[in-house]
Parts: structure tokens; sequence; C-alpha cells
């Protein structure tokens, strides 16, 4: 990918929500770490695989950061021109391989399925986002002005996984939210959309050069886009998830305070 030169607004602008981002990430991780004895044993390893997930990702954002800082050069007219280092975009990739399946887990886990369930749910689910992400990797790399290119080409194949992903989870979640008190039942409603409009904004984010966004522009908006999706997928649906796990222990009969005196 060439990097065109940036104003000194869209350079800080990437810059700072990198920033914001592994700050979200790190206090939402001691956040899990901290709540665990809020949620009954049998749902702390949810809470423990959100805490994974927020780490993995602080730690690429520390790494993207540094990229990014080193791919440009401040100039004597205060814009920002390309150093000649490369920005490594792959450590976003990277991230999502580890992460993605990760909250798969997080999910199915709290779902609180039969292993005999749980256990071929999560394969087909975890190698159906490999290939997700494996497709679309290739297109990232590419820019194109229009859908029929060979970036939108990858797009397309990458989304027919993802399909499949949102169609199995949501009839996982549905059935996993009869016969579950009321406040559950709310929560799994939420988490389904949050689910669907946090992942489904990837793809959007992916297709921003086709609505005729070019240079800076598309680069800046695809970094800011994956960033925000990124914070809402991993550290507010582990809250989600946490709130699923303390509304399941609390109707479980689950007491936080003979948990702390036993
Ligand atoms: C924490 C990271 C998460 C939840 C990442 C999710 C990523 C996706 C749902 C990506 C999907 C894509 C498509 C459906 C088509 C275009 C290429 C991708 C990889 C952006």
């Amino acid at each position: 990918m060439e990097l065109t030169s940036l104003t000194f607004g869209e350079f800080s602008l990437v810059y700072n929500m990198f920033s914001f981002t592994i700050a979200a990430m790190l206090a939402s991780g001691l956040f899990f770490i901290l709540a665990q004895h809020r949620v009954s044993p049998k749902y702390r390893i949810s809470l423990v695989i959100s805490t994974l997930v927020v780490g993995i990702a602080a730690y690429h954002y520390f790494r993207i950061t540094g990229s990014w800082a080193a791919a440009y050069e401040i100039t004597s007219a205060g814009n920002y021109m390309a150093s000649g280092k490369p920005f490594n975009d792959a450590y976003r990739y990277v991230d999502w391989l580890l992460t993605v399946p990760l909250l798969l887990v997080e999910l199915v886990l709290v779902l609180n399925l039969s292993r005999q369930k749980s256990g071929p749910l999560l394969t087909k689910l975890v190698i159906a986002a490999v290939f997700m992400i494996g497709l679309g990797y290739p297109g990232e790399l590419l820019s194109a002005d229009s859908m029929f290119s060979e970036r939108g080409f990858w797009g397309l194949l990458s989304t027919i996984p993802f399909v499949y992903i949102l169609y199995v989870l949501f009839g996982e979640l549905g059935t996993a939210m009869e016969g579950q008190p009321e406040r559950v039942r709310v929560l799994f409603r939420n988490i389904r959309y949050l689910l669907i409009f946090t992942w489904g904004f990837y793809p959007i984010v992916y297709m921003a050069p086709f609505a005729g966004l070019t240079g800076s522009t598309s680069l800046v908006t695809i970094q800011v886009g994956y960033t925000i999706a990124d914070v809402l997928a991993k550290a507010g649906y582990g809250v989600m998830i946490y709130a699923i796990a303390r509304e399941k222990s609390l109707a479980e009969g689950y007491s936080v305070e003979e948990a702390v005196t036993a």
C-alpha cells in the first residue's frame, strides 16, 4: 500500500484513536480480572477469555501505533509525509486471527451448552472465522474504486463464512434465550444486536474505497473505522458477556457475599 501524505489532523486522529483504544483495552481487562468473584465459578472462564482478548488487542495496538508513527515524518509545513518505512497493517489481521476465535469461545461458554454440543459448534465457528479473516486479508492490501475489483472479490469470498457465523450464532442465541429469566433474555437479545452491529461494521469499513474514498481519506476512514469496531466488539462485548454471566449467576442462586466470606 502506498502512503500518501496526511494533514496534521488526519495523522493525529488515527494516532489518538489508537491511543484511546490501548487505554480502553487495558482498563476493560483490569475490570474483567477484578470482577471475577462477582460471577459464579462456572462463568469465570468467560471473564478470563475476555481478559485475554483485550490483552492481545492492547499489545497489537501498541505495535500498530508504533508502526503508524514510524511510517510518517512531520514536514516543516506541519503536514505528515511517508517516511519510507511501511505501515504494517498485518498486525490487525493477526490480532483478529487470535481474538475472533476467542470471542466465539467466550460466547459459546456463556451459553452453557452441553459439552457434546459446544465442541462441534465451536469447531465449525472457528474454522469459518479463520476463512473469513484469511480471505479478507489479500483484498485489504489492494486499493480499488469498485466492488467489481480484486478487493471486492476477496471481500465477497470472506463474506460467505461471515454470514455463516452470524447465522449459526443468531440461531444458537435464540435457543439459549428460551426458558431463561426475563433479565437474562434481554441481555441475550442485546448481545445479539451488538454482535450483528459491530461485526457487520467491519465489512462496511472494508468497502470504504468503493464509496469513492481515495488516498489519505480512505486510509484514515479504514483505520478509524476498524478501531471503533474493535473497542465495541472486544471491550464492549466483554462487558456484555460479564453482564450475562452476572445475571445468570444471580438467577442460579449465587451470592457474592457468601463467596467472599466463605
Ligand atoms: C476483534 C475483532 C473482530 C471481532 C473482527 C471481526 C472481523 C470481521 C467480522 C471481518 C469481516 C470481513 C468481511 C466480512 C469481508 C471483508 C473482509 C473482512 C475481513 C473485513
